[in-house]
């Protein structure tokens, strides 16, 4: 019978050392709840990282036996492959390539050889699940040459891949010294989705430019098979968000805060801290605000999340720091006794939480310089039981091309963040309202299920036309 196996490059899944022995928490992440309807099915798997680096293969062995009852399969990983597979060439070498921040980008012949060994180690991992006739779907810039590394071993599968994080223009991908490498290894799946069309048109002119292959209506054509490349938005579980926003413990916090915060109007931000996501841009536009609308001093709060990641990475650490300093340098200009105009948190909150944060926010501020999607705009619409509030929304999220009635602003002019701070101040409820349920409409339609079923269908549909073309 065959079989869907998933690989990214992190199982949905925490393992934590306790005193009991390791505990297994399951991710509550947008994806594990989309994939979950399949990988737990039958057979199915999901093949992936588990996060963290074992000492010994006692344990690595438990790990395994473990995660085979939840239908995953571990790839485990050493100290130096962390370093310079995960830290390094997938963070510092293609993250920031593909965020069109390439001035930090590290080419380092070292993060490339780790790099290559390890895509070659989930192939094998995949190899020790997969028979011929399986269905793979692969997840993400860690994983561009196991498309490849996987046809050479079942020519006939059929493999599709998704990418999360936008596809940068031809000149700057050009810029990678492995840039035919990385292309030829994406070019072994069938399909190759991305959020937006922007990022599959950018990704076609790189493949034409640099491998020189026929991109025609979005068809390559390798000599051997037709590979389809489109964009698939990724929705999120809009009925969860929905239901937390209705839950007794959300609606307890709501009051909480509230209570905490009177007669405030909540302008909310919440992003993993990573320089992509234009957090100082977005503070310096905040400070500029207080400074040209004294009006509204004592009357609005900025409740910032920002949740700690690669904190290893010495550019993620310089981005703390100027973080820190602008909110401690707006603070103690703004701030009276009784106000504070900034709320930061360096920490992840539970989803109830989260879930009290989205209902009591009056603007979501979602100001990145480059996002794949953004998920959390949608999460935020998806919570507005009352179909009240604003989102104000970068032009440089995927979730831009989707959310024509968020407020859109370009991140780097702060002027107009100022100016659209001020519009969703004083916007009339009825716009709001107008604006949020056509948001809503759309988020609900085009949730997480729906794409996980489109995608699928979309790669059993190229695997015919594959074979009708090959008959003609
Ligand atoms: C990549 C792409 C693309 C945040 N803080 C807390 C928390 N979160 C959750 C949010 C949301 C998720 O993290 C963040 O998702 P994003 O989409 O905004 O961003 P990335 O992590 O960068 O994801 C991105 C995505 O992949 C999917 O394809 O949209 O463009 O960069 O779900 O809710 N969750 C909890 N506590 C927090 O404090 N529980």
């Amino acid at each position: 019978m065959p079989k869907t196996i998933i690989i990214s490059n992190r199982l949905p899944i925490k393992v934590q050392r306790t005193e009991e022995g390791l505990a297994y928490e399951t991710s509550e992440g947008g994806l594990a709840t989309g994939l979950g309807s399949i990988y737990k099915q039958g057979h199915n798997v999901w093949i992936g990282w588990p996060g963290t680096y074992f000492e010994d293969e006692a344990e690595e062995k438990q790990v395994h036996d473990d995660l085979s009852k939840q239908s995953m399969l571990p790839v485990f990983l050493t100290e130096s492959e962390i370093r310079d597979y995960y830290e390094g060439f997938s963070n510092e070498t293609l993250w920031p390539t593909f965020h069109y921040f390439s001035q930090y980008a590290v080419y380092e012949d070292a993060y490339w050889q780790a790099y290559q060994t390890v895509n070659q180690k989930f192939c094998d991992a995949v190899m020790e699940a997969a028979e011929p006739g399986d269905t793979i779907w692969i997840h993400d810039y860690q994983l561009l040459l196991l498309p490849e590394l996987l046809r050479e071993e079942l020519p006939k599968s059929s493999i599709g891949f998704f990418q999360h994080i936008p596809f940068p223009s031809f000149e700057v991908f050009r810029l990678l010294p492995w840039r035919e490498q990385i292309l030829r290894g994406m070019l072994g799946a069938d399909l190759i989705g991305f959020h937006t069309y922007d990022d599959a048109r950018h990704f076609l002119s790189s493949v034409s430019r640099i491998v020189g292959l026929n991109t025609a209506q979005g068809l390559i054509d390798n000599g051997y098979r037709h590979i389809m490349v489109d964009a698939f938005p990724m929705g999120i579980d809009y009925d969860k968000y929905a239901a937390l926003a209705d839950s007794p413990e959300t609606k307890a916090k709501i009051e909480e805060y509230r209570a905490a915060l009177p007669d405030q109007k909540i302008v909310l931000s919440i992003d993993r801290l990573d320089y992509s996501k234009g957090i100082p841009q977005r503070l310096q536009a905040y400070e500029l605000f207080l400074k040209e609308h004294p009006e509204f001093l004592g009357k609005v709060t900025l409740s910032m999340l920002v949740v700690p990641s690669r904190d290893q990475v010495e550019k993620y650490r310089q981005l703390k720091e100027t973080i820190d300093e602008l909110v401690g340098r707006i603070n103690s200009s703004f701030r009276t006794i009784t106000w504070n105009p900034i709320q930061y948190f360096y920490r992840s909150f539970p989803i109830e939480e989260l879930s009290a944060l989205y209902c009591v926010a009056d603007i979501a501020l979602v100001t990145p310089m480059r996002d794949g999607m953004n998920l959390v705009c949608k999460e935020f619409i998806a919570s507005k039981l009352d179909h009240k509030g604003v989102l104000i929304l970068s032009e440089m999220a995927g979730a831009s091309r989707e959310l024509a009635d968020a407020i859109l602003i370009n991140p780097n002019d702060l002027g107009q963040i100022v100016r659209s701070l001020h519009e969703a101040l004083t916007m009339p409820e009825e716009e709001q309202m107008l604006r949020m349920e056509h948001m809503q409409d759309l988020v609900r339609r085009y949730n997480i299920h729906h794409w996980v079923e489109i995608f699928m269908n979309r790669l059993e549909y190229i695997k015919v036309k594959q074979m009708s073309m090959a008959t003609e």
